[in-house]
């Protein structure tokens, strides 16, 4: 891969008003723009060391910051390369300044993630630990936030090292024996190689069979209150939030945008979303909010039906009901506390209609059935319980990548198996060792190494 040789900079703290502000200036200047901006070009600072120092513009020589600033000199850096870091003050009319001062120093604005693409393509972090800083950094919960932290200390690529080696050594078998065409593989060989490629299938599968709870605790669900209105749809959001979020009225057609938040469902992150209740209304407000709530409806993983268990079924609860039946749902009986209340119309529901999977009876007035509620949120993806505490693959990329190779390797066995001739055995296992080795970047190309770093933050 090509050196990268221009020096980039970026601010690596969010922006805004802060304590501090953080600067990174990374490549083969990052020490002649430091000196400068410390005002002394003999200024040797000793790596990994902080120093107190004033910043100083070159042009009019004016302190513009006292900043603790530190070097790290290549290739003992995150990156490899020389970095500069300056922590500032965080005032973004400071740090703008400063930033545009290594820009004219000769510095560029860095990419998206290009720092942590320079650790990569120097060698200094696997591929999978480098998206594994970005998912830390995105994680929404504690438990997210743990398998990043895992995959980050380098498991993936403990976890897939003895499976390339394995692969690596039936490859070279298989070559060596090409060598002597005159004789074939000995049928005990012929069948041991066989078997060892299926238990490489086998354990690879396995671990790709992590990726439903990974993709869970990756990205989440997104999970709609949908009803008529006035069955307490906003009240249930709002004791799942925790706090008064959605305005709550006895007025039918109190919602009328839609609202959002996030919570966490056993480390899952869930996205709830209250919506407008749903009717045939002449109010033009009224039915935007109809239609959005229908849009959030489809695009949802999960339903919430809420219907007022104290009063019978009206129309408008059975045209929510025949709406929702092709999607996925629970029902939320609500308003247990009241003496009217009843779950008859509901009794045998779940095993008539395969999209319903529970239906629950709650009350958002005295909290009774919550916890149960939010269990049976996640019930419905529950082969993917993110409660493993094991090693989980979280990244569609790398869920692709096992799927291929498992398939390839799994396929060269078949081969094997038909006698079919080294050769053609050997293209399936060049491939699955290749799709191992994108995985954690040994064979990667730029092309998609850019790809992934385009989702990084700037500054990382
Ligand atoms: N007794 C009782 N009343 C409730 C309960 N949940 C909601 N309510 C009342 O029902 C009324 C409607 O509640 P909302 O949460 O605004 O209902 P909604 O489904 O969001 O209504 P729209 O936004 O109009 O579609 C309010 O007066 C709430 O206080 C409950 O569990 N028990
Ligand atoms: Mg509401």
């Amino acid at each position: 891969m090509a050196a990268q040789t221009d020096t980039i900079v970026a601010l690596s703290t969010p922006p805004g008003r802060s304590g501090i502000g953080v600067i990174r200036i990374s490549g083969p200047d990052s020490l002649h723009i430091l000196r400068t901006l410390v005002s002394a070009e003999s200024y040797n600072p000793t790596p990994n060391l902080m120093r107190l120092k004033s910043l100083i513009d070159p042009n009019s020589a004016e302190t513009l910051d006292e900043a603790l600033v530190c070097f790290f000199k290549a290739p003992h850096s995150f990156n490899g390369e020389d970095v500069a870091e300056l922590h500032c003050h965080g005032s973004p009319v400071l740090l703008r300044t400063i930033i545009d001062l290594i820009l004219k120093l000769g510095a560029r604005l860095a990419d998206p993630g290009e720092f942590s693409l320079r650790a990569v393509t120097n060698g200094r972090l696997k591929l999978t630990e480098a998206e594994a800083i970005r998912d830390l950094i995105d994680a929404q919960t504690d438990t997210a936030l743990r398998q990043a932290t895992r995959q980050l200390k380098g498991e993936i690529s403990n976890r897939l090292r003895p499976a390339k080696e394995n692969l690596l050594e039936t490859i070279v078998r298989l070559e060596s024996s090409l060598e002597f065409v005159e004789d074939d593989l000995p049928a005990v060989q012929h069948q041991a190689t066989i078997d060892s490629l299926l238990g490489l299938a086998r354990d690879l599968s396995r671990l790709r069979s992590t990726f439903a709870a990974g993709k869970l605790l990756h990205d989440g669900i997104r999970v709609a209150f949908v009803g008529r209105p006035n069955v307490g749809k906003s009240s249930l959001f709002n004791s799942l939030v925790g706090h008064e979020r959605a305005i709550v009225t006895e007025i039918p057609g109190t919602t009328r945008d839609t609202l959002t938040e996030s919570i966490a469902v056993s480390g899952v992150p869930v996205l709830l979303i209250d919506t407008a209740g749903i009717r045939n209304s002449s109010d033009e407000i009224e039915s935007i909010g109809v239609a959005r709530a229908r849009r959030e409806a489809a695009d949802a993983d999960l339903l919430i039906v809420v219907v007022d268990g104290s009063e019978y079924l009206r129309e408008e609860d059975q045209l929510v009901l025949a709406e929702v039946s092709d999607i996925r749902h629970i029902v939320a009986l609500n308003k247990s506390d009241l003496p009217t209340f009843s779950t008859a119309t509901f009794d045998g529901r779940v095993g008539a209609d395969p999209n319903c999977s529970a239906v629950m009876s709650v009350s958002a007035k005295s909290e009774a059935g919550l916890e149960s509620l939010r269990a049976a949120i996640l019930e419905p993806f529950a082969n993917g319980s993110a409660h493993s505490e094991g090693l989980l693959i979280t990244n569609a990329r790398h869920h692709d990548l096992l799927v291929r190779s498992i398939e390839a390797i799994a396929s060269s066995a078949q081969l094997l198996e038909d006698f079919a001739s080294e050769e053609i055995v050997l293209v399936g296992l060049h491939s699955a060792l290749r799709y191992l080795g994108e995985i954690t970047g040994e064979t990667t190309t730029e092309e998609i190494l850019g790809q992934i770093f385009s989702t990084f933050c700037i500054g990382k």
